[in-house]
């Protein structure tokens, strides 16, 4: 019997990957509603590289149940957030945008990851700590492996560059590990990817606890601001941050709270932090917190309405992850294939 053909790219996408570009890839789990952390620390950022990079952008519905989540909203979510990382500048003619259950891949290199990633490793990443600590009735194994999912999700890929908040530092180094220790078994498989990491942005704490991570998950809604708050409530929120009981906008190591919010404010205007301080010399607080929340809501405005549009139309979005899914399965079956035959898995 003779072998199959390798299958070309789907017929049906305009995308095509360009043979001289670096390879992004990054991902958002629809596990709530999205905050201005998630916004500074990641999506914002995806749009700088769809001109000089071919760039993936998945809805990691997957990783998402590894916390209980409503069906329903699991669902609204997933358009949401596909919605969002349009309406924050991804164009879909540019970025195979996706969602992580449609390509079964990502499943099925997971589970072969799985066995090469220590249970000792695993006990150490630090969201796994912190997760299990807030669902303390519903520590289940995919908590537990989350992070060789998400090497999965990387290395299917070949990718250079996963743009990410600082938080999820910890799961790239361990997918580098993973991606090299099978490299020294097996010879060359994975590209060996980095971080990118932005400067100002890549870690947003909470309003109401600033020494804390903004979360989407929080049960306070007061700490976190949401993609689609409206302009009173994120002005109110802001007017309500956590302060120390200083009165000068000056940035210093112990002021958690202002040193937060001016990094909030330059990553909406492009100021830097000489140039607020300047801008509010000789005023208070009060004006201060003002000025992030206009900021914070002019930004977002435009976001909204697109967001809003895309919505009203579901069959586009459809149109959108079934492009994206039939692109990104073209991708990681040719590395998920290459994987199966080194460990030793007969060929269909
Ligand atoms: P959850 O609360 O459900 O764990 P999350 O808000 O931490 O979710 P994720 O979906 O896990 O969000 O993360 C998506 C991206 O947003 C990741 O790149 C992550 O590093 C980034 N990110 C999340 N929160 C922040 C934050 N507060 N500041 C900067 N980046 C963030
Ligand atoms: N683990 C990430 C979300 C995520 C991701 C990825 C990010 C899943 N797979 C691949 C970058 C690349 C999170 O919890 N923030």
């Amino acid at each position: 019997m003779r072998r199959k053909a390798e299958a070309g790219p789907p017929a049906n996408g305009t995308m095509e990957f360009s043979k001289d570009k670096k390879i992004i890839f990054s991902g958002v789990q629809p596990s709530g509603n999205l905050t201005i952390g998630n916004y500074l620390g990641a999506i914002k950022n995806f749009g700088l590289f769809q001109e000089t990079y071919n760039c993936l952008y998945c809805v990691v519905d997957m990783h998402a149940i590894t916390v209980r989540q409503d069906p329903a909203e699991l669902r609204r979510r997933t358009y949401e957030t596909l919605a969002l990382y349009m309406a924050s500048g991804l164009d879909p003619e540019k970025n195979v945008l996706f969602v992580q259950s449609h390509v079964p891949a990502h499943a099925q290199l997971g589970w072969v990851l799985d066995c090469f990633t220590m249970f000792g490793e695993l006990s150490r990443m630090t969201q796994f700590k912190d997760k299990s600590a807030k669902n303390a009735q519903n520590i289940n194994a995919g908590l537990f492996t989350y992070p060789s999912l998400m090497a999965a999700d990387i290395l299917l890929y070949q990718v250079d560059l996963v743009p990410v908040g600082i938080d999820q530092m910890q799961h790239i180094e361990l997918t580098r590990d993973i991606a090299n220790r099978f490299n020294q078994i097996y010879s060359d498989t994975f590209k060996v990817p980095e971080a990118y990491i932005p400067k100002t942005g890549m870690k947003i704490n909470s309003l109401a606890d600033p020494t804390k991570k903004m979360s989407k998950s929080d049960e306070n809604q007061n700490a976190c601001v949401y993609l689609l708050d409206d302009r009173d409530t994120i002005i109110r929120k802001f007017k309500r941050a956590v302060t120390d009981s200083d009165t000068v906008v000056k940035s210093a190591p112990e002021k958690d709270g202002i040193n937060n919010l001016m990094t909030i404010y330059s990553c909406f205007t492009g100021k830097t932090f000489e140039e607020i301080e300047r801008e509010f010399d000789g005023r208070g607080y009060g004006d201060f917190k003002l000025a992030v929340g206009e900021a914070c809501a002019d930004a977002l405005s435009p976001l909204q309405t697109e967001f809003h549009r895309l919505m009203n139309d579901k069959a586009y979005l459809e149109t959108v992850m079934k492009n994206g899914s039939d692109y990104a399965s073209y991708l990681a079956n040719k590395t998920l294939s290459k994987v199966y035959r080194k460990v030793g898995f007969i060929a269909k």
